[in-house]
């Protein structure tokens, strides 16, 4: 298997409360590296680009409003496959549908609010790192 690199962020539900860490561990637990770290305020041009994707859908407005309600935390993290593991790590996007010890059963509010983002795929793991970290800044 092949070391990757993924785009995770810490949505502002888990600023909130105060769990970065706490997920910061079950990352590491997975046997991924934060190879980068920053806690931002997003924009709502940087969050509506970020998920640009989703323009059209219902509930396109709630998520841009929700993801500039508070601080993230953008990370890269690295690690084997990482990109679907970090998908497992973190659960279905419903945390109802989540498994048990995954990031969004443990930790999500809602199918809104739930807590962790990860990039699906290779082309949107380097679109989405671009978008939020230049390369001195990824230190593996
Ligand atoms: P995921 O890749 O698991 O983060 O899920 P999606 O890309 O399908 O959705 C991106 C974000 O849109 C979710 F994290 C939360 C939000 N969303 C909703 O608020 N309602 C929905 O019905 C689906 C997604």
């Amino acid at each position: 298997m092949a070391i990757e690199r993924t785009f995770s962020i810490l949505k502002p539900d888990a600023t909130v409360r105060n769990i970065t860490g706490a997920i910061n561990a079950m990352i590491e637990k997975a046997g991924l590296r934060i190879v980068a770290q920053k806690r931002i305020r997003m924009t709502r041009e940087q969050a509506e680009t970020f998920y640009a994707v989703h323009r059209e859908r219902p509930f396109f407005g709630e998520l841009v409003s929700f993801m500039i309600s508070g601080p993230v935390v953008v990370q890269v993290l690295e690690g084997e496959n990482a990109i679907a593991r970090y998908r497992e790590v973190m659960g279905a996007t419903d945390p109802a549908k989540a498994a048990d010890g995954t990031v969004r059963k443990v930790h999500a509010r809602s199918v809104g609010e739930n807590s962790v983002h990860g990039s699906d795929a290779p082309d949107t793991a380097v679109k989405e790192i671009a978008q939020f970290f230049s390369g001195n800044e990824i230190v593996g």
